[in-house]
Formats: C-alpha cells, sequence, structure tokens
C-alpha cells in the first residue's frame, strides 16, 4: 500500500469485505460552507450514507497523511480552520505531504485519494469546470482533468453558472468523460434544476449506473463518470434570483483581481452571502441528496 495513506479502520474492513464505501471531500467543510454548519454538515452527510447502508469516507490530508476515513475531531478541527486550511489540489500534494501539512481536499485529489484506497463512489455538492472567460484566463478546474484520468464515479449536483457550462461540458466531450444526468436529461446548476444544456445520457435507476460504470472499469477505459443529479424540487432556488447574484459576484471578482486558486473559494462565498441563508440551505440538501444517491450506487457496484 502506499505509504503516505492511512485508510480509517472501519473504511478498510468495508473494502476488504466488498461492502459499499462512499467518498467525501472536505474542501466543501473548510472552503465551502461557515463554521459550524460546515462539520454539521459533514456529520450528517457521513450519517445518511451509513443509514443508506454503506460507510463514509471523508478524505483530508492530516500532518501530511493522506486520509480515507476522517475522525469526528479531524473534521471539526477542518471546519474551525476554514480557510486557514490549504486547499488542496494535485499540485499541492508533493509539498504538503513532505511538510507534514493539512490540506482540505477538492474533487481533483478526493479522487486521487479514493483511487488509492479503492473506493469508487464519490458523492460532492459541485465540481470545479472550465470558468467564464477562460479563452483568456486559461483557468480550468483540475477538476475536469481528474474526471479525464482517474477512475471514481462523481456524483454530484451539476456545476454552478459561476462557470462556462458549454465549455465545461465540452471539455468532458474531448476527455471522453461520460455525463449523466440521473433522472433528467438537462445537465442541472446545482441551485436549480436545470440548464438548458443536455447531457450525454439520461439514467433512472442506481442499478444502471452501477452498471456503466463496471463496463467503463472493465473495458480499462481509464477515467471517471460525472452522474448530475439534480436539487430536489422543494429545495432548487428561483434561476433569476441566483444568476444575479452569480453576476455580482463575478463583477466583484474582475474588480478585485482575484484569481488562481482563490476564485472559486471567492465566487462561493460571495453568492453565499449576497442570497443570504437561503443557498446555504439548499445547498446541504443537494450534498444530502447526492450522498443517498451514491450510497445506493456504491450497493450496486458492491452485488
Ligand atoms: N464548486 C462548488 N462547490 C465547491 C467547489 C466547487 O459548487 O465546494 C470546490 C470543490 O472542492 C471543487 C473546487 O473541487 O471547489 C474546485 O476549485 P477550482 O475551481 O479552483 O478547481
Ligand atoms: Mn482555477
Amino acid at each position: 500500500m502506499n505509504k503516505y495513506l492511512d485508510i480509517a479502520p472501519e473504511v478498510s474492513a468495508a473494502l476488504a469485505a466488498s461492502r459499499p464505501v462512499v467518498a467525501l471531500e472536505s474542501t466543501i467543510i473548510s472552503h465551502g460552507m461557515p463554521y459550524p454548519q460546515n462539520v454539521e454538515t459533514a456529520l450528517r452527510v457521513e450519517q445518511t450514507i451509513r443509514d443508506c447502508g454503506a460507510v463514509p469516507a471523508t478524505i483530508a490530508i492530516i500532518g501530511g497523511r493522506l486520509k480515507a476515513g476522517l475522525s469526528r475531531e479531524e473534521i471539526e478541527h477542518l471546519g474551525r480552520s476554514g480557510r486557514a486550511v490549504a486547499k488542496a489540489s494535485r499540485r499541492d500534494l508533493p509539498v504538503l505531504v513532505a511538510r507534514g501539512a493539512d490540506g482540505a481536499t477538492t474533487v481533483t485529489t478526493t479522487m486521487i485519494i479514493a483511487a488509492m484506497a479503492g473506493i469508487k463512489v464519490f458523492a460532492t455538492g459541485g465540481i470545479g469546470g472550465v470558468h467564464r472567460g477562460a479563452q483568456t484566463t486559461m483557468d480550468i478546474s483540475a477538476d475536469l482533468e481528474e474526471l479525464a484520468r482517474t477512475s471514481v464515479m462523481v456524483v454530484c449536483a451539476g456545476a454552478k453558472s459561476i462557470l462556462d457550462l458549454g465549455l465545461t461540458l465540452e471539455y468532458l466531450e474531448t476527455h471522453g468523460v461520460p455525463v449523466i444526468g440521473y433522472g433528467t436529461d438537462e445537465l442541472p446548476a446545482f441551485y436549480t434544476r436545470r440548464s438548458g444544456f443536455k447531457v450525454d445520457y439520461r439514467i433512472d435507476t442506481p442499478e444502471e449506473l452501477a452498471a456503466a460504470f463496471r463496463a467503463k472499469l472493465d473495458m480499462g477505459l481509464g477515467g471517471g463518470m460525472l452522474v448530475t443529479n439534480p436539487i430536489p424540487e422543494e429545495y432548487s432556488m428561483d434561476p433569476e434570483r441566483i444568476n444575479a447574484a452569480i453576476e455580482q459576484a463575478l463583477a466583484e471578482a474582475a474588480e478585485q483581481g482575484i484569481r488562481g486558486k482563490e476564485t472559486t473559494p471567492f465566487l462561493l462565498a460571495r453568492v453565499k452571502d449576497i442570497t443570504g441563508g437561503d443557498s446555504l440551505a439548499s445547498n446541504i440538501q443537494l450534498v444530502l441528496n447526492n450522498a443517498r444517491l451514491a450510497a445506493a450506487t456504491a450497493k450496486c457496484l458492491c452485488e
């Protein structure tokens, strides 16, 4: 086994017995939500996965160790530290590990560590993608590159329209990443169920999600699969309101010259502040919804 990796005993026991495990990211805890809702949500998502009959493995870097499965105290530590913890993407792993530092894992690094541990299914809120204006900034999330290379199924609620959703889909198409709509033909846009963009395939059951991913693994195609699961209707937000908040956040980011790894956390925090507590409540619900689908799919993959 990888000498930098620690798999929590409960997670490694489940993996050894071919029982379902669902990976969870930690940037959503440190950079995605305020304290204490971030810790409450992280623990609630873990409990939801247990209630669905799977084992949660929240992923992070703690003291330079790659962790698949965190203790309550470690989750509390990441939640309290917030943006003081390094947001860790692929390029950050070598130095953080060598320094014995902490890092909150993005979709990218959660996929990397999940794959090292042998975990096939990962639930989150939203993924990074091609930013608006990428034609000049070249700001394309490493999440897309990771989906192209690492064999983990990522269950999300689509992507926020802080991104250029059309270009994000083009990038995924070029790199051979299947984009599935769960119960929908249309790519969900995180807070809303619709975006106007079509997904590659609509799939309506966890059994079929598992069968498609199994086929991808068996054929040795490499790379992940993106499952986009629309936010439950009752928690979805008014598109006009959310889009106005996104436009304002983008304008402020441009004005303040925000760039690099700060861009996404800045935009997420501003959208959340502009829309008040409503978007946080929606955000929590869509993550829970994705955790349930990921657990059901992980169970099917074990059969
Ligand atoms: N988008 C969201 N919520 C998030 C993120 C993105 O709606 O929490 C986080 C995830 O951890 C994702 C990361 O992997 O931001 C992408 O950052 P960047 O765009 O810098 O690659
Ligand atoms: Mn970026």
